[in-house]
């Protein structure tokens, strides 16, 4: 039996979220009230693998939603309203600022001898200059967060956002630098609920393995380890099965999509994949920039990887005024998103 890579069985196979029809009719208002504006729509954090219908575990994908969270703000800042998916209770951008403080929110405040509570003096400034921007963006409606927690929630509604943006043409851009997983388990093979370890066996396994004289002796395909670890009775071994989620990143760039400009992202842990992983990427869905970036340097530096095979790595510089790496990738995507439009306005 042949696998579907095409998307098409994946989507009739796995139901949409709840949420995606009014999601739909928000960004469709959102892009309405922005006639003129460029529009990114930012993805953002990992997608979760649920192993349960009435999910109580799951797999999750690495990705606080920093990159994401970070860079929106950076779009934002140049004048572009930001459609912003990201996984739910991830980083977002502004409130992103104070995430990482241990008390949360509550770190920044003070109580005066009044009894009001105030923003610390030593945070007043940097507090100011943040809710200065976040109110701007809110009074003028220019970000809208949309929330995903699994992979078949991220990509229903990204299929349903990308075919939406379509209508603005070259002025939309897809930045996805969310962490989809490539593997999930298909409804008819997932448990209802939550999975059950079972009771049989109680006595450790190597007391029982055939031959050390335990009186209960199993079979030897009730310890049918592929690998050399310790032997582990069958029956008591949680062996998940995954499917690869399809591909599509065709699919956005042909159908969904074709009138904006794409832009993914590859987090890679070994070096020498990297800009080759980019490469077979550009080559095999057409689109127009690759981020490529790794795990432990992904704050410092990134390779842009286009579509005519020239790499150049961006790096933050250890001083001066540019505090995060997106406030160099963001600027110098809008620069390629400059040229896009005009080659799209030229073939006219
Ligand atoms: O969210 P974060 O800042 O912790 O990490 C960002 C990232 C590494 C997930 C992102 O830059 C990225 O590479 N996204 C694509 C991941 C992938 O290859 O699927």
């Amino acid at each position: 039996m042949s696998v579907d890579l095409s998307g098409d069985q994946y989507f009739s196979s796995n139901p949409a979220p709840d949420s995606i029809h009014r999601h739909a009719e928000l960004v469709r208002d959102f892009i309405a009230s922005h006639p003129d504006r460029r529009i990114a729509l930012v993805t953002s954090g990992g997608t979760t693998v649920p192993l349960e219908k009435r999910t109580v575990r799951f797999i999750d994908n690495f990705s606080a939603g920093t990159r994401g969270a970070k860079s929106a703000e950076h779009f934002l800042d140049a004048g572009y309203a930001v459609i912003f998916m990201h996984r739910e209770f991830s980083l977002t951008p502004y409130a992103q600022h104070w995430s990482h403080l241990k008390d949360g929110f509550l770190g920044l405040l003070t109580e005066d001898p009044t009894g009001v509570v105030t923003v610390d003096s030593e945070r007043q400034q940097e507090v100011l200059r943040v809710f200065r921007k976040y109110k701007k963006t809110r009074d003028d409606n220019l970000l809208l967060l949309i929330p995903f927690t699994t992979v078949t929630d991220y990509l229903h509604e990204l299929r349903s956002i990308a075919r939406l943006l379509d209508s603005v043409g070259s002025n939309g851009l897809l930045y996805l630098a969310a962490a989809v997983s490539d593997f999930f388990i298909p409804p008819d093979r997932m448990s209802e609920h939550k999975i059950q370890s079972t009771d049989a066996a109680d006595a450790t396994p190597t007391d029982k393995v055939a031959g050390k004289g335990g009186e209960n002796d199993l079979a030897e395909e009730e310890f049918d380890n592929f690998d050399s670890c310790p032997p582990v009775l069958r029956s008591k071994r949680l062996v998940i099965d995954l499917d690869p989620v399809p591909k599509f990143l065709k699919a956005l760039v042909e159908a969904w999509a074709p009138g904006c400009m794409v832009v993914s992202f590859k987090l890679e842990t070994d070096p020498n994949l990297l800009i080759e992983k980019a490469k077979i990427a550009l080559a095999r869905y057409q689109h127009d920039l690759v981020v490529g970036n790794l795990l432990e340097t992904r704050q410092k530096e990134v390779v842009f990887v286009t579509p005519g095979g020239a790499e150049e790595w961006i790096r933050l510089p250890k001083t001066g005024e540019v505090k995060e790496i997106e406030g160099l990738i963001v600027p110098a995507i809008i620069r390629l998103h400059d040229e896009y439009i005009k080659s799209h306005d030229q073939k006219k």
